[in-house]
């Protein structure tokens, strides 16, 4: 159960990590002492700031499906420990939006909000949107869908309560719907100049900005329980750049998502009769050169898989050399296109779950 006591050997655990590897002047046996008290007393104890910013960097550093991990000692942790009511975490996740992405200085950075933890007998606030920013997936009249197909059945959720949104618009905006521990939901609707979005066009093909194609700046990710030496953080959203194969790859071109290769296919002037052609291969690569360029020209910042893939593999040699081996998970780390020319595909890598760590949340809503 997500609300009961903390097991005092997690907690001993992880402050043992902290103590060997920041310099905190003191040994890990008093602090131990004084949180197995806590625990026996009450049932859970509270992080220090310290404990909580190593925590959560750790926790990223840990993360195996994450290809980005060579900055985890640059993640921002706001600490919002403090903050339940609704209306208040509405504003703190606007104000982690403003801070994450500067819009004007073109400025994208790690950053993670993290908010009330659970403790037994105390219900927290909840947030149903899997990510900060979502497009709906309106389904129509006659079945077509406009929008993003995969949150279909979120958005009819959202409309039961209330919500509309532009069912004419393919890149409109989910309102955050969160869920105070007495159970009303309520849902609201981020502000413009939070949400910053990059329309595609492509650095040849002039039509290509006709289509008009955009995708957010900043992937958000709030459906992950953050856990820190057996205390868990429910709502604590995190966020760094996209790679660009995210989008170009996957969001705009899988097939259950915005099915974008025929259409793109079909202007390039492909033959798509046969598979033969590589049309599919060749949109593609058009699409995700259209994605970077797209974010390069608006300087938001993002990276390409080919990057992405030697910095990760920088930073697998360099946690070695701090007798630190990276547990990866090869189906995620491998970029979902030209995957063996990138060296992360050339090789295996050890799995295992460490913690602190990211788990999504079996609650989830999303
Ligand atoms: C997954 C890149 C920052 C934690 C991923 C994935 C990519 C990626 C490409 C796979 C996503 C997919 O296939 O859907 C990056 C880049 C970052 C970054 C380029 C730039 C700084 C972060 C940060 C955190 C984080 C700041 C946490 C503090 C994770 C986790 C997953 C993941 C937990 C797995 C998500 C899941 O299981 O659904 N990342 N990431 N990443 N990343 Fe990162
Ligand atoms: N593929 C998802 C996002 C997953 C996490 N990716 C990151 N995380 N880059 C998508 O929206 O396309 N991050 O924290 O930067």
């Amino acid at each position: 159960d997500a609300h009961s006591p903390v097991d005092p050997d997690e907690a001993a655990e992880f402050l043992e990590l902290f103590h060997s590897e920041q310099e905190t002047g003191g040994g890990a046996r008093e602090r131990i002492a004084r949180v197995r008290d806590e625990i026996a007393a009450t049932g859970t104890y509270a992080h220090t700031y310290a404990e909580l910013v190593f925590g959560a960097r750790v926790a990223w550093r840990n993360a195996s499906r994450c290809i980005g991990r060579l900055y985890w000692r640059s993640l921002v942790v706001r600490d919002l420990r403090k903050v339940t009511a609704p209306a208040e975490v509405f504003d703190e996740l606007v104000r982690h939006l403003r801070l994450a992405g500067q819009r004007e200085r073109h400025v994208i950075r790690p950053v993670i909000s993290i908010f009330a933890p659970n403790a037994p007998g105390r219900p927290t606030v909840r947030l149903w949107n899997d990510q900060l920013v979502r497009y709906a997936g309106h389904r129509h009249a006659d079945g077509t869908v406009v929008g993003d197909p995969r949150y279909v059945q979120f958005t009819e959720t959202l409309q039961q309560h209330g919500w509309r949104g532009k069912p004419d618009d393919p890149f409109d905006v989910l309102p955050l719907a969160i869920e105070a521990p007495d159970g009303t939901v309520s849902l609201h609707e981020l502000p413009e100049d939070a949400v910053w979005e990059v329309s595609i066009e492509h650095p040849e093909q002039r039509w290509f900005a006709e289509l008009g194609l955009r995708w957010y700046a900043l992937p958000a990710i709030a459906n992950m329980r953050l856990t820190i030496g057996g205390v868990d953080y429910p709502l604590a959203p995190f966020n760094g750049w996209y790679m660009g194969t995210e989008i170009g790859a996957r969001n705009l071109a899988d097939h259950d998502r915005y099915n974008l290769l025929p259409l793109i296919a079909h202007r390039l002037g492909l033959d798509t009769s046969t598979e033969r052609t590589l049309w599919k291969d060749r949109a593609l690569v058009e699409l995700n050169r259209a994605v970077l360029w797209s974010f390069d020209q608006a300087g938001a910042r993002i990276s390409d898989h080919h990057t992405e893939s030697e910095r990760f593999l920088a930073h697998v040699a360099s946690e070695e050399r701090s007798g630190r081996p990276v547990p990866a998970d090869w189906s995620w780390i491998v970029p979902p296109m030209s995957a063996s020319t990138t060296g992360v595909f050339h090789r295996y890598y050890p799995e295992a779950d460490q913690r602190p760590g990211f788990y999504l949340d079996p609650d989830a809503r999303e």
